[in-house]
């Protein structure tokens, strides 16, 4: 018999967090997993990558919140986020926020696998059938990203996001080299050439004819990658509304929520943006003020399971939808929570899905099924995803960095 500090007794014992090991490996690129097993030997895993800083979330977690899961509850999630958060002092922050959503993510699986239901019927069953996605068609030139689109169409997408290289410009953002976007891909920052002129001049003209041979019956999406001022973003927005974007994504850096304002007032091209954004109060204005249409933070980078809801819950109260971030930087046991999220909440918008490279679900197997342009969870309890400890071996950490993007004159600008 226990009895708890305010007295209520309880008869069965409870199971406690024995192990908390981080494992970082590069199958395909470089990923960082949290995995969490209790006394029970259940286990959970959660993603804990960011990209070009996986190791400061390594030794977070390794350092400094592994020894305080040791003994605790795996299933008290709430509390845990709570102890996490408020009790670093230190708040917020990508490497915090990544660290703690590795830790929910695993013991909501963990909780799933205990109570033998997949994670979305623990946050309240399905809202839809299966989750839409968009994938991402690219080109060097306007003739392949017209050819790119039509595969990704026959592929039966029902969302295509199109990016093509701007003439001349090494840093044009979100052009594939290999079967899929990576651009971490070098052992210390590739420095890329950007032109904001020669972008605005060349991507409306682009994105139309990629409309024209596409029709409206599939939706067409766009990145900018934090590239224009919100200025620039409003003129750019203007340009392409009758294209009727699902989205134009991170117009402008978003640090500054009040300059999503300006170009709000010029331009009915709904906005998108999030994916750097780590907590609720990064997003607040955003939604509160309709600044945005969807938001696009996720589940590794925004405090897990626990604190993605409460985002999307705010947003649905302002009819901003969700969107959330998908690269390949984001583990199949991110696939695998967002999707659980994206099938419950009221207010899905879309998930970005680009997929991973056939050595990252070899480590990572179980991943939700992809079918017709929708994303579908695993029926297994938790969330369906296991690691392959051995195979993982094969594929030791390997340094890689995102670009950096400089004006034609040598300084900085936002990649
Ligand atoms: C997207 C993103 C990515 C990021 C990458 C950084 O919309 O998918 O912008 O391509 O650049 O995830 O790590
Ligand atoms: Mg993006």
């Amino acid at each position: 018999m226990l009895t708890s500090c305010r007295g209520e007794t309880r008869s069965d014992p409870v199971a406690t967090i024995e192990r908390a090991e981080v494992l970082v490996s590069s199958p395909g690129r470089n990923f960082v997993t949290l995995r969490i097993t209790t006394s029970d030997g259940v286990s959970g895993l959660g993603d804990a990558t960011l990209n070009g800083r996986e190791l400061a979330v390594a030794s977070y977690l390794q350092d400094h919140l592994a020894p305080l899961l040791i003994g605790r509850d795996p299933a008290r999630i709430e509390d845990t986020w709570q102890y996490l958060y408020r009790g670093a002092y230190w708040r917020r922050g990508p490497v915090t926020m990544t660290a703690i959503a590795a830790v929910d993510v695993a013991l909501w699986d963990i909780k799933g696998k205990v109570a033998g239901l997949p994670v979305y019927q623990l946050l309240g069953g399905r809202s839809r059938d299966g989750v839409m996605v968009y994938c991402h068609a690219s080109g060097t030139d306007v003739p392949s990203l017209l050819a790119d689109v039509d595969a990704y169409r026959e592929k039966g997408f029902l969302a295509i996001r199109a990016q093509a290289a701007v003439p001349g410009l090494s840093g044009s953002y979100g052009v594939r080299k290999g079967k899929l976007y990576e651009p971490a891909a070098t052992a210390l920052p590739d420095e890329q050439a950007w032109n904001t002129e020669a972008y605005l001049d060349f991507a409306p003209t682009y994105l139309a004819k990629v409309r024209e041979h596409l029709g409206f019956g599939v939706h067409l999406l766009h990145d900018v990658h934090h590239r224009l001022t919100p200025i620039e973003a409003a003129r750019f927005g203007k340009s392409v509304e009758d294209l009727r974007l699902f989205w134009m994504e991170d117009p402008t850096p978003a640090e500054n929520q009040d300059a999503f304002r300006l170009i709000r007032q010029h331009t009915t091209t709904p906005i998108a943006t999030g994916e750097v954004l780590s907590s609720i109060w990064d997003v607040q204005q955003l939604i509160t003020e309709q600044l945005i249409d969807y938001v696009r933070t996720t589940v590794v980078h925004a405090g897990g399971i626990t604190h993605l809801r409460r985002i999307f819950d705010l947003a649905a109260l302002y009819q901003v939808r969700t969107g959330s971030h998908g690269a390949t930087d984001l583990s199949p046991v991110s696939t695998a929570a967002a999707v659980s999220l994206d099938l419950t909440v009221p207010n899905f918008g879309i998930q970005e899905h680009m997929g991973h490279t056939p050595e990252t679900l070899e480590v990572f197997r179980g991943s939700p099924v992809l079918k017709d342009g929708m994303l579908y969870p695993s029926e297994e309890p938790g969330l369906g995803v296991t690691y392959d400890d051995e195979v993982a071996a094969r594929y030791p950490y390997d340094p890689k960095y995102l670009p950096v993007a400089r004006r034609l004159d040598g300084s900085v600008h936002d990649w």
